[in-house]
């Protein structure tokens, strides 16, 4: 199945189809392959999670976006972790956003991350934490059908770096709110980048504002929908299968009339793993376009980035 995607003005005219994945159909180990080479990108649809609790999510964190700004800055400004407005990361980069970054790894939560919770009822810590175990499995479940069509040896390989409890992963609820109508006018929510680790799992509400960017530079925009979720390849995926999927770079662009609410799950390996191309898909070390760094190692190197630098160049042999 297929949809269309709207091209943004000053685009292409020509509309670009982005797979849609049914989890459960048993051909949806191919159709996340090809579309993980292709563009990077995937929607998934019969993923299992219960609409009730993306639904109560939705409106928890609305809900602590809604809070008094004396309030929401008790938890900021993130470090990562914690509540932000505007700034992104450490480098200057800013956005029409506001956002809440936490970790999904409960031993490693900071101090800012306990800060949001005080903020809010208990039900939001709850769902919050079902919500991250829902994430671990859905991108787990995409990692092993990856795994399993490109026969990826050992098993597990893929999947299990995001099962293990040292899992560094995160999740990012992104606020676009609206806008004034005689302020009205686009502007960048979230700025062009890739994201680093091994693929993200995006939910929105209905407010269009993602765009993705094609491989021959094209900006297309992603229309929204509630009920399905984005698949992101990251970079560490593109290292781990030597360039054969590609990290799509992404931006968001805020929408004037809505408020748009996202959520993003970055599934992350562990601290200490080393990322480097998989020998089971690549025989011939000559052939590696990467050399090999430990998840620590770019991730501390990406913090001294911009948003929109290319990362990637950190791995690249010379
Ligand atoms: C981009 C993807 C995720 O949102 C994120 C971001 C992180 C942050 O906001 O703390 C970074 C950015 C992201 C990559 C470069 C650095 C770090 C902001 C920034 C400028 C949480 C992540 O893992 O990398």
């Amino acid at each position: 199945m297929v949809v269309m995607l709207q091209p943004v003005p000053k685009c292409k005219p020509s509309p670009v189809l982005i797979p849609v994945v049914d989890l459960t159909d048993p051909d949806a180990k191919t159709q996340i392959v090809k579309a993980c080479e292709e563009l990077g990108f995937f929607k998934v649809v019969n993923h299992g999670v219960r609409p009730d609790l993306l639904t109560h999510l939705h409106e928890e964190a609305t809900k602590f976006f809604a809070l008094p700004q004396s309030l929401k800055d008790k938890a900021g400004p993130a470090d990562p972790f914690g509540y932000g407005s505007k700034r992104i990361g450490p480098n200057g980069d800013v956005g029409c956003i506001e956002y809440i970054l936490l970790n999904a790894n409960i031993h490693l939560s900071s101090t800012k991350t306990s800060a949001v919770f005080q903020q809010t009822p208990a039900i939001f810590r709850e769902s919050v934490e079902e919500y991250k175990e829902e994430m671990k499995r859905m991108s787990s479940k995409v990692l092993e059908m990856i795994e399993q069509e490109l026969r990826i040896e050992p098993k597990g390989k893929l999947s299990k770096l995001v099962k293990v409890k040292e899992s560094d992963s995160c999740l990012r609820m992104n606020y676009y709110k609206e806008k004034e109508e005689s302020t009205a006018k686009e502007e960048i929510g979230f700025g062009e980048h890739t994201d680093p680790q091994l693929i993200s799992v995006l939910r929105s509400n209905d407010t269009e504002g993602l765009q993705i960017c094609l491989k021959d530079g094209t900006w297309v925009a992603v229309p929204p929908d509630h009920s399905s979720f984005f698949v992101i390849v990251g970079d560490t995926l593109q290292v781990m299968t030597n360039g054969r999927f590609k990290s799509v770079k992404h931006r968001v662009l805020t929408n004037t009339k809505r408020s748009r609410l996202s959520m993003i799950y970055f599934a992350g390996p562990p601290l200490t793993e080393t990322i480097a191309p998989l020998s089971c898909l690549v025989p011939k070390q000559d052939d590696y376009l990467y050399k090999e760094l430990t998840w620590a190692q770019y991730k501390s190197s990406g913090y001294k980035t911009k948003l929109g630098d290319y990362r990637l160049g950190l791995f690249e042999k010379q």
